[in-house]
């Protein structure tokens, strides 16, 4: 449904489990009899969800996950491994790819499949079943200090969801010791940033175009009340 699947934006990951999630899958690929590939590099894995594809529903339901997991991000990860093939970017980590590529035109196609790949797994870490609520104590106290209140952040969360025009990201991130939204538009990521992303709300239309059609803002306001993992947000402020 979006013109460009290629070219999403970037979110952030939980690193460890991120890199946990592609070792397995690296062992799985040699372990299934492809370890004697003589093309040296494992490829790149599409991580597991964290849960069941109608773990989300109602808010976002099996259907969507369907596509947005098991055909767009999975585009991605298809995608770069066959970019990425017979060029120096073989091998690579996906941070390390996302570093050298970003902002230069002739790697675009490389970015904006690697840095989706990224934002993506980090994007089904940023929700949960029974999300939402009240964040745990330590990062509450961090929300308050930077927004005044809970209400505060989720209001600036959802005008930056709402305000992203076309593709995009909205994000919670980590600016010095101070908390901040920011958007990004299409693949872009603020890893590629000063900035330390917590979390992330995935505002291209193929996350909620099954499920809400036009109306962004109940898909926004849906997952900010009863699916965002705060406890995500909070391990990545480390
Ligand atoms: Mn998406």
């Amino acid at each position: 449904m979006n013109k460009q699947d290629t070219g999403d934006s970037l979110a952030v990951i939980d690193r460890r489990d991120f890199l946990m999630a592609a070792a397995g899958a690296a062992a799985a690929f040699a372990m299934s009899g492809f370890a004697g590939n003589t093309r040296a590099a494992a490829p790149h894995a599409l991580p597991p969800l964290p849960y069941a594809e109608n773990g989300l529903e109602p808010i976002i339901t099996a259907k969507t996950m369907g596509f947005h997991y098991g055909k767009h991000h999975k585009g991605y990860v298809d995608n770069l491994n066959k970019l990425a093939a017979e060029t120096e970017y073989v091998g690579l980590a996906l941070e390390k790819i996302i570093a050298d590529t970003a902002g230069r035109a002739e790697k675009a196609a490389i970015f904006n499949n690697a840095a989706q790949i990224w934002n993506h797994t980090f994007y089904w870490q940023s929700l949960k079943p029974n999300g939402g609520g009240e964040p745990p104590a330590a990062l509450k106290q961090k929300i308050e200090a930077s927004f005044g209140n809970m209400d505060g952040c989720k209001k600036e969360l959802a005008a930056a969801a709402l305000s992203q025009f076309g593709s995009g990201w909205a994000w919670l991130v980590l600016d010095g010791d101070k908390l901040k939204v920011v958007k990004t538009g299409n693949a872009d990521t603020p890893l590629t940033t000063a900035l330390k992303p917590l979390l992330t709300i995935d505002v291209w239309e193929h996350a909620y175009y099954l499920d809400y059609q036009n109306r962004r803002a109940d898909y926004v306001n849906g997952v900010l009340d009863k699916l965002i993992n705060w406890e995500f947000a909070l391990r990545n402020l480390g």
